[in-house]
C-alpha cells in the first residue's frame, strides 16, 4: 500500500482529561515496528468499560490516551516477522492477547494471556513506546487496542484474522461485548440444556449472556434490570421472563428461590455492582448453583460473603472475555457468526459517524443504547 512505512495522519478521539468529553483530533500514527500490525479501523463500538474509564470510575489510566477496545478493520501494513496476518486481511484487535507461550495461554483451564495490559500498567507498545502523537505530544495506547482511532497499531499477539465475509459492524462486537457475555454462558458457566438461568443487567454483556444461554438450551432465562426499556430486546433475544427488582416486595433472590424450586442453576452479574453480585450469588441453588461475575466493580469494592453460603456446593466464579482465548477463539467465533450459530446484529442499537462519539457515550449513560457502532 502507498502508506506502508509512512506516518499516517488520521482522525482519533483523544481523552486529554478524565471526566471530560473525548476530543476528536487529527493524530499521527507511526508505522508498525517488528512484530506489530497497523490496522485501518472501519467500525468501533462503545463498551461500558470505556465509559467507566472515561468517567474515572475504573482504572486510573495514563493521559492523554486513545480509548476503545471493541473494533474491527483491515490490516494496512505489517512489521517485520509478522506471519499470522497480511495487508488486506479483515481483523479484530484483541485486548486479551494470545502469545501461546505463557501459562495463561497454555493452561487448558485459563484464558488470560500474561502479556495483556488489562490493568493499564503499560499503556504503550511492548517496547515501551507509543505509535500515536497529537499536537507534538505522545498519546498512550489503551488495552493494547485503542480502536477510537482510524488507524491503530497493535502487537501481532493482539490481533485475530477473521473470515472475509464477516460484516465489520458485527465483528466489532466479537472484540468484547458479545464474546464476553456469550462465553460466560457457554464456556464459563457451561449452561446445560433444560436449566434455569438468571441474568442481572441487560446491556450488551447481559444480552449476550442471554444469547449464550439460549444457544446452550436453557429452558428458563430470567432477565433482570431496573430499566424496563431493556425488556423487549431481552425477550427478542431469548429471555423467557423479565423482572424489575424495584417492583418486587421482597429481595430478588427470595423471589427467585420461590419461583425456581430453591434457586437458579446459573446466575450472571453483568453490571459491576457488588450488591447485585451478592443478589446473583444468593439467587443460585445452594446445592449446585453457579454464579459468574462479569461486571467490573469499582476498584476498592468488596463482597460481604459469608463463607458458610458456599458449603452446600455453590460455585462463585468470574471471567474475562467469556473464558475465550484471543486469536484462535475470536477467529472461530467470527466463522460461527457466518454459519449462523448465533446472531449479534440485535445488539446494535445505534450507528453514528465517528465525529459523534460523545453522543454515543451519552446514549450509553442514559441507558438508551445497547451498542453504538461508530464509522469513520
Ligand atoms: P451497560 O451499562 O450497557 O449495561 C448494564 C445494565 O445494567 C443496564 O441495562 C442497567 O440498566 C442495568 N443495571 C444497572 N444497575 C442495576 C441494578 N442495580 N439492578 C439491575 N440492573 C441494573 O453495560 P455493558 O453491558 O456494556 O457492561 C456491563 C458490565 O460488564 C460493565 O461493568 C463492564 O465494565 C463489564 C465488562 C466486563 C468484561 C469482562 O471481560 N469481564 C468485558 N466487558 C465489559
Ligand atoms: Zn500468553
Amino acid at each position: 500500500m502507498e502508506t506502508t512505512g509512512k506516518v499516517i495522519k488520521c482522525k482519533a478521539a483523544v481523552m486529554w482529561e478524565v471526566g471530560k468529553p473525548l476530543s476528536v483530533e487529527e493524530i499521527e500514527v507511526a508505522p508498525p515496528k517488528a512484530n506489530e500490525v497497523r490496522i485501518k479501523i472501519v467500525a468501533t463500538s462503545i463498551c461500558r468499560s470505556d465509559e467507566h474509564v472515561q468517567h474515572g470510575t475504573l482504572i486510573g489510566v495514563k493521559l492523554p490516551i486513545i480509548l476503545g477496545h471493541e473494533g474491527a478493520g483491515i490490516v494496512e501494513s505489517v512489521g517485520e516477522g509478522v506471519t499470522s496476518v497480511k495487508p488486506g486481511d479483515k481483523v479484530i484487535p484483541l485486548y486479551n492477547p494470545q502469545c501461546r507461550e505463557c501459562r495463561g495461554c497454555t493452561d487448558p483451564g485459563a484464558n488470560v494471556c500474561h502479556k495483556n495490559d488489562i490493568g493499564g500498567k503499560i499503556s504503550q507498545m511492548a517496547d515501551n513506546t507509543s505509535r500515536f502523537t497529537c499536537k507534538g505530544q505522545q498519546i498512550y495506547h489503551f488495552l493494547q487496542t485503542s480502536t477510537f482511532s482510524e488507524y491503530t497499531v497493535v502487537d501481532e499477539i493482539n490481533v485475530a484474522k477473521i473470515h472475509d465475509d464477516v460484516p465489520l459492524d458485527e465483528a466489532c462486537l466479537i472484540g468484547c461485548g458479545f464474546t464476553t457475555g456469550y462465553g460466560s454462558a457457554v464456556k464459563v458457566a457451561k449452561v446445560t440444556p433444560g436449566s434455569t438461568c438468571a441474568v442481572f443487567g441487560l446491556g450488551g454483556i447481559g444480552l449476550s449472556v442471554i444469547i449464550g444461554c439460549k444457544v446452550a438450551g436453557a429452558a428458563r432465562i430470567i432477565a433482570i434490570d431496573i430499566n424496563t426499556d431493556k425488556f423487549a430486546k431481552a425477550i427478542e433475544l431469548g429471555a423467557t421472563e423479565c423482572i424489575n427488582p424495584k417492583d418486587c416486595e421482597e429481595p430478588i433472590h427470595e423471589l427467585l428461590a420461590k419461583t425456581t424450586e430453591g434457586g437458579v442453576h446459573y446466575s450472571f452479574e453483568c453490571i459491576g455492582n457488588p450488591d447485585v453480585m451478592m443478589s446473583a450469588f444468593l439467587s443460585s441453588y445452594p446445592g449446585s448453583g453457579v454464579t459468574v461475575i462479569i461486571g467490573a466493580a469499582p476498584l476498592l469494592s468488596q463482597l460481604p460473603l459469608n463463607p458458610l453460603l458456599l458449603l452446600g456446593g455453590r460455585t462463585l466464579k468470574g471471567a474475562i472475555f467469556g473464558g475465550f482465548r484471543g486469536k484462535d477463539d475470536v477467529s472461530q467465533l467470527a466463522s460461527d457468526l457466518i454459519s449462523e450459530k448465533f446472531k449479534v446484529d440485535g445488539l446494535i442499537s445505534h450507528k453514528l459517524s465517528f465525529d459523534e462519539i460523545n453522543k454515543g457515550f451519552d446514549l450509553l449513560r442514559k441507558g438508551e443504547s445497547i451498542r453504538t457502532i461508530l464509522h469513520f
